[in-house]
């Protein structure tokens, strides 16, 4: 009998007066005991007993405590299991969507989460996805279970979209890839099995995507990071990377984003990749790309993989993680993939065993219907290419949004410069607006964005941009 299980069947064969009266009854009861083991009361005199699970206590109070297998801890006053659950903050960038939900006033704007929408201000679905899923729906596919590494024709053609037809590990069947619960899941398994091969810890940019912290914390690694971003220029800290770079343990993990680095939306130069490429390699460094934007970069989802391609080719053994969360618009439907270059295919076979063990006993299988679509997509040429086209056209609207929020905010007399907001890409504009700034944003205009004053550009229309623009003014103006 489970422990938990045997320490509340003990419970209940307590009286319920015992149950649920003041601890001065209890003292005066003894142990209770089921198949072999006693359930004892110890430290009477507090409200919270304390129940000793194990073999017969002497008469002792300090042996009862000696004696104990595992404590259970019994609330006697209550019966709930969670009365001592206190309550978790919300989430950083998911909470803000909650409190922009409830908020009620009709000019509210959410530009937290970095989710696409339409110049309406509506979630959009691309036509070709639409596509897909229609023919998907004609086919009448079953339901059946997927492998534990996913769909092989996805995983097939997401490692040939991020690393190119062309690639040597990928033609020598060098590369392991499974299909993952999106970027967030692949960021999770890759975190745990670097923890239980030996890591301890992970290098990050600072700042980074606030979740890639507890994501690599819970899986048991220590987060450090490394400088990324100069807050008094609204640029790259190059020299500060690399400095930091060459002075990290050899053998390194070092998480990098492959491009529209979030929040900064500011991407190393590829000549600057170059030169991360040879640090990581004096350094023998185990560089980790984080591909969430794929196509939000240059509008050209082929492009923006030039970075970790040229790892690859100089003989780096990446691994990576990609989301089709942003660049299809699947969010919802939880579509990554996870993949590790290894130097042979035997190398690659055990790799890919491992991330299977792993995989099986946290969620058994990744879900079907989002793989079958990008499956479906990227298998196809024509298909491909309208998905060129439309992802390139989302970053086309968010780019406009940039220029037209930039010029409003200097039309308005801004005495700050606003030259970083069209100097970035990807889906953020990293404003530089202070804490207290966005709380006012969000308390006087119901503007939602994220503490670190990231603006999701996604969320910016031909409609709010003004409202939006003045609104920052308004907050910011004459500091
Ligand atoms: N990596 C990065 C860099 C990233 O910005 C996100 C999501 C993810 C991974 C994970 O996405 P997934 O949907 O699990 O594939 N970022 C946005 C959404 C979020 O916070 O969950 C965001 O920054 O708003």
């Amino acid at each position: 009998m489970m422990l938990r299980q045997a320490a509340q069947a003990l419970s209940r064969r307590l009286p319920t007066t015992a149950r649920r009266s003041s601890p001065s009854f209890l003292a005066t009861t003894s142990s209770v005991g089921i198949d072999n083991f006693v359930l004892t009361p110890v430290n009477l005199q507090s409200k919270r007993d304390i129940w000793v699970w194990g073999s017969p206590p002497s008469s002792s109070s300090s042996n009862r405590r000696g004696f104990a297998d595992a404590v259970v801890d019994h609330e006697m006053t209550h019966d709930s299991h969670w009365s001592q659950f206190p309550m978790a903050p919300p989430d950083p960038i998911i909470g803000l969507t909650e409190a922009y939900l409830k908020d009620d006033f009709p000019d509210k704007v959410n530009v937290g989460v970095g989710a696409y929408r339409c110049d309406q201000g509506m979630p959009f679905v691309l036509p070709v996805v639409r596509e897909a899923e229609n023919e998907l729906v004609a086919e009448e596919l079953d339901h059946e279970y997927s492998g534990i590494a996913g769909c092989p024709n996805f995983v097939d053609v997401a490692l040939k979209f991020a690393y190119g037809d062309d690639c040597v590990p990928l033609k020598e069947n060098r590369v392991a890839g499974v299909q993952t619960l999106s970027g967030t899941g692949g960021l999770r398994v890759f975190g745990e099995v670097l923890h239980q091969f030996g890591h301890k810890h992970i290098y990050v940019p600072n700042p980074t995507w606030g979740n890639h912290i507890p994501i690599f914390t819970n899986a048991g690694l220590e987060v450090r990071k490394y400088r990324y971003y100069d807050n008094a220029t609204s640029n790259l800290d190059f020299n500060g990377l690399l400095d930091d770079l060459q002075a990290i343990p050899e053998g390194s993990c070092v998480l990098l984003h492959a491009c529209a680095h979030n929040p900064t939306g500011m991407d190393p130069t590829m000549e600057q990749w170059k030169q991360i490429s040879n640090v990581a390699k004096e350094r023998n460094l185990l560089p980790f790309f984080d591909c969430a934007y794929q196509g939000f970069a240059s509008g050209d989802a082929r492009k923006d993989a030039a970075a970790l391609r040229m790892f690859v080719e100089d003989g780096h053994n990446i691994a990576l993680v990609q989301s089709f969360s942003k660049n299809f618009g699947l969010y919802g439907q939880r579509v990554g993939a996870l993949s590790v270059v290894a130097d042979t295919p035997d190398e690659a076979k055990r790799v890919l065993s491992q991330l299977k063990v792993h995989i099986r006993p946290s969620y058994s299988n990744p879900p079907r219907h989002g793989a079958r679509i990008v499956s479906k997509i990227l298998s196809s040429e024509k298909k491909t290419d309208e998905f060129v086209e439309q992802c390139m056209g989302m970053a086309k609207r968010i780019d406009s949004m940039r220029i037209k929020l930039r010029n409003t905010l200097e039309e308005l007399g801004s005495s700050r410069s606003w030259e970083h907001v069209t100097k970035q890409i990807g889906m953020f504009a990293y404003s530089g607006m202070s804490k207290d700034e966005v709380v006012a944003l969000r308390e006087k205009h119901h503007i939602y964005c994220t503490l670190d004053g990231r603006i999701s550009m996604a969320g910016v229309t031909s409609k709010n941009v003004e409202y939006i623009a003045k609104a920052i003014h308004d907050v910011t103006e004459g500091k």
